[in-house]
């Protein structure tokens, strides 16, 4: 393995077994991604298979009133067409929704395709299997449907009163309402909004977002018609969980499927989900006896994928004299789309433990969400999940809260940061935050954004005429991921635990290989595993293989999502080698005719302590197990070990970001000039990855923040449906982000670790929107709604000034 830069981890890092952990190694998936010797799903081939292509309805809210198949019928090289009616009696049950927030929750029942009526423009209406891909796509235009339009439900919160109801059934377009209710609730919220020497009431919106993954969905469903089993192949990062939820939906024997994902390229939470693509091909592959396939395209990923954000959150904080909060209230209406997806419902929820952000706040919080139906593609998890909505709604509205005060951002955070000392910090929901050291955090950020510099800067630049005007953005954030002490989330009414599990296995020639139940998709987990295997082993990482992604290799998992796959599987993993390990200094003791309590473990082998000719290494004990020629009595053979790992607690990293933007007055136009990023993410595996995480993760929140929006017209049309509409920013468009480090290692599990995969995202949009508002607040403007485009700044440049015009008429 190569290791491009020799810094080793810090003091305070993690430094166990051969100094293999915290070095920042090279990834040893990239050469295979690079060189596109990498298999995706749609790069296999697969003889014989027929193409699916899917007939998605053109309107958002419509009645099917009927369907003419023949003209695709006779298209040459058309092997059969299906439409939702044809198709109504093949499922068990409905698609799947596995976070039933509240008893009550609406849930209106999903099929792969609509049977008599569509929700969301991109609503699959029939679907045609051809010899080719291209054969597919044309008899889809070739048929003929007849639909009812009904008016399209586009907003939000109009929705909940509208005369127009979306699912018939339901008789409401409202979904839930889910209040946190907090146990002796002893600062009642009003009381402390009543007493407050100020309060700041915010309005946001979370624009729906595309998750816009690398690779589109693909999916590959291999039957074996004389056995009956079934491989599913599918872009994936949940193949676990996707092999439990197909063997219902679809009533197959769970045993007789296998999920396997080939490579992955990227998810972002979109590919966490059940999808009726999956689901289509699996049950036409089994019905024909033929291999079916399908490929999703760019544009129609920007539909039939699942969206995220789209929230409107009203909050409120109440204040002391000083600025430290004294109260909270917060009001979520949550876009659920047409559908909820497998978790749709939940991904709110997780942003309601997490308004409080890295303040103290005394229990006086009042929370509630109401997810909401309209007609547009239903939402899910994106990066982050609830986290990011959260972390911007208080960042944004303690931004507010200092120009009300009229203190510095900084200062205002810092008296209501929860101090270093406090940790374990019970808060006021009852979640214990296992470790943190928020003055630290800020502190590096502040020195390498030298943020005194800064505001003397903006001072000197942002006079009157001035027509580039300097802003400086800070955010800090608390995050809960690693998803999560199984009860914890069976209180949450979330339908599966938070554990993970791990094999691992010396093979004879003392060659290690890890199984894993996480799903890795661009995270770089072979490259982490190996390193966590090798350090406690004492062996170079290139002697360790990581098996995973396949369910019949790696039968235990919940897959990869939440960032919990390092301080859950990896943690798994780390239990898993210590078990060998045991296993092994008993065989080592036996042979050396030792006691096991004087044996050494180091570098790879075992040594009695007090006689340095006495010793054995992995190889030779390893040989040992395989044979099995002289074990100590009752030991099983071989070195193997299963760990499955449920987590005591959430993991919570968090951070502070600092940016520094120039903001065009003529143009609306936002040049971010500088972006700091501090993530404390506890002890690192491979801070080469953790750099790589945060970086992704940065840029996308910037993305929100400055460019990505998915827009609708009033009839429910998606009008950002490609990528020269829907602006995901190029490597030009963000400035170099400048990491500093701070390491505060989690008590929570053996390597002290906590999730870094989202954490990026979660900082950087408050951030960039903080710096926004704080270059144009002098000029009378109180907030710009993201993404802060040219135009949405122009515009609210144009309105503070009429507004100004109008106060001095
Ligand atoms: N890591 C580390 N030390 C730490 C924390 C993490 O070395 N203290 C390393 C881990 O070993 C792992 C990586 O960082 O290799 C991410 O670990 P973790 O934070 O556990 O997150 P997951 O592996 O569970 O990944 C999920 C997370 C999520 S939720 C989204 S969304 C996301 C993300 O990761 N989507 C991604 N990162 C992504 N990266 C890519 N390239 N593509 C996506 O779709």
């Amino acid at each position: 393995m190569t290791v491009i830069d020799n810094q080793t981890a810090s003091d305070e890092s993690i430094a166990a077994g051969n100094g293999v952990l915290g070095q920042r190694m090279l990834r040893k998936e990239d050469p295979a991604l690079l060189t596109g010797e990498a298999v995706y799903t749609n790069d296999m081939v697969v003889p014989g298979a027929l193409y699916m292509a899917v007939l998605r309805s053109p309107h958002a809210h419509a009645t099917i009133t009927s369907i003419d198949t023949s003209a695709a019928l006779a298209l040459p090289g058309v092997h059969s067409v299906y439409t939702g009616a044809d198709m109504a009696d093949q499922w068990a049950a409905p698609m799947p929704c596995a976070w039933p927030v509240t008893d009550d929750m609406k849930n209106p029942a999903h099929y792969p395709l609509a049977v008599s009526k569509v929700a969301y423009v991109g609503d699959g209406v029939a679907c045609v299997l051809a010899e080719t891909d291209s054969i597919a796509h044309d008899a889809i235009e070739l048929i003929d449907v007849d639909y009812d339009v009904h008016r399209a439900v586009i907003d939000l919160e109009a929705a909940l009163s509208d005369d127009v109801v979306i699912h018939d059934e339901l008789g409401t377009n409202a979904s839930y309402t889910w209040p946190l209710l907090i146990e002796e609730n002893d600062g009642d919220c009003q009381k402390a909004m009543d007493e407050a020497a100020y309060v700041v009431s915010e309005r946001y919106v979370q624009q729906r977002l595309i998750p816009m993954a690398m690779e589109p969905r693909a999916v590959v469903a291999l039957p074996q018609p004389f056995g009956g089993d079934m491989t599913l192949y599918s872009a994936t990062q949940v193949p676990h969980i996707l092999k439990v939820m197909t063997a219902l939906t679809l009533g197959i024997p769970e045993h007789q499927l296998r999920v396997v994902c080939p490579a992955v390229g990227g998810g972002f939470g979109s590919k966490l989900d059940v999808y009726a693509e999956e689901l289509l091909c699996v049950q036409l592959a089994r019905t024909l006896k033929v291999p079916v396939r399908w490929n999703e395209e760019r544009s129609e990923n920007a539909l039939a994928t699942v969206h995220g954000r789209a929230q409107i959150q009203d909050i409120e904080l109440a204040a002391d004299a000083d600025g430290k909060l004294t109260g909270m209230r917060v009001r979520l209406t949550a876009d659920m789309g047409a559908y909820l997806q497998l978790v749709t419902p939940g991904i709110p929820l997780f942003g309601a433990f997490l308004y409080a952000g890295v303040y103290e706040l005394p229990k006086a919080y009042d929370f509630s969400c109401t997810g909401v139906f309209t007609t547009m593609t239903p939402t899910d998890a994106y990066r982050g999940a609830g986290r990011p909505e959260a972390t911007y709604a208080i960042e944004h509205a303690m931004d507010a809260l200092a120009r009300k005060v009229g203190i510095d951002p900084l200062e205002l955070r810092r008296r209501n940061f929860i101090p270093k000392e406090s940790y374990p910090y019970e808060a006021f929901t009852g979640l214990v935050y296992d470790s943190g050291d928020h003055d630290k955090a800020a502190s590096i950020a502040e020195g390498l954004i030298d943020y005194a510099g800064m505001r003397a800067r903006q001072t000197e630049q942002n006079t009157p005429g001035s027509t580039k005007r300097l802003g400086i953005g800070v955010s800090t954030y608390f995050e809960m991921c690693g998803l999560a002490p199984s009860r914890v989330l069976a209180s949450l009414n979330y339908s599966a635990g938070g554990w993970e599990s791990a094999t691992v296995r010396v093979l004879p020639t003392s060659k290690i290989q890890v199984v894993t139940g996480t799903a890795p998709h661009g995270q770089g987990h072979e490259t982490a595993w190996s390193m966590i295997a090798a350090d406690r082993f004492g062996v170079d990482p290139a002697d360790v293989d990581v098996l995973h992604s396949d369910t019949a290799i790696a039968p235990l998992g919940l897959d990869t999502y939440g960032s919990r796959s390092l301080p859950v599987g990896g943690v798994a993993i780390t239990m898993a080698c210590d078990k060998v390990i045991d296993k092994a200094r008993k065989i080592a003791a036996h042979q050396m005719e030792a006691n096991e309590e004087d044996l050494e473990f180091s570098g790879g082998t075992f040594r009695v302590a007090g006689s340095p000719d006495k010793e054995m290494p992995l190889a030779a004990i390893a040989f040992e197990a395989f044979t099995a020629h002289d074990l100590p009595d009752g030991l099983e053979p071989n070195l193997e070990a299963q760990v499955t790992y449920d987590p005591p607690n959430f993991s919570w990293p968090f951070g502070t970001h600092m940016c520094a933007v120039e903001i065009d007055t003529e143009t609306g136009d936002v040049d971010l000039l500088q972006y700091v990023a501090v993530d404390d993410c506890g002890n690192k595996v491979n801070p080469l990855i953790v750099d790589g995480q945060v970086h992704g993760g940065v840029v996308q929140g910037i993305a929100q923040a400055l460019y990505e929006e998915a827009r609708y017209d009033d009839d429910g049309t998606l009008q950002s449906s490609t990528l020269a509409e829907y602006l995901v920013p190029a490597a030009s468009d963000v400035p170099p982000i400048t990491l500093g480090e701070s390491i505060t290692p989690s008590p929570s599990n053996p390597l002290g670790v906590k999730g870094v995969g989202e954490a990026g995202t979660i900082g950087a949009a408050p951030c960039v929107m903080n710096a926004v508002v704080d270059a144009l607040s002098g000029l009378g403007v109180q907030d710009i709604q993201m993404p802060a485009s040219p135009l949405n700044v122009w515009n609210a440049i144009q309105q503070a000034q009429a507004n100004h015009q109008e106060t001095n008429q």
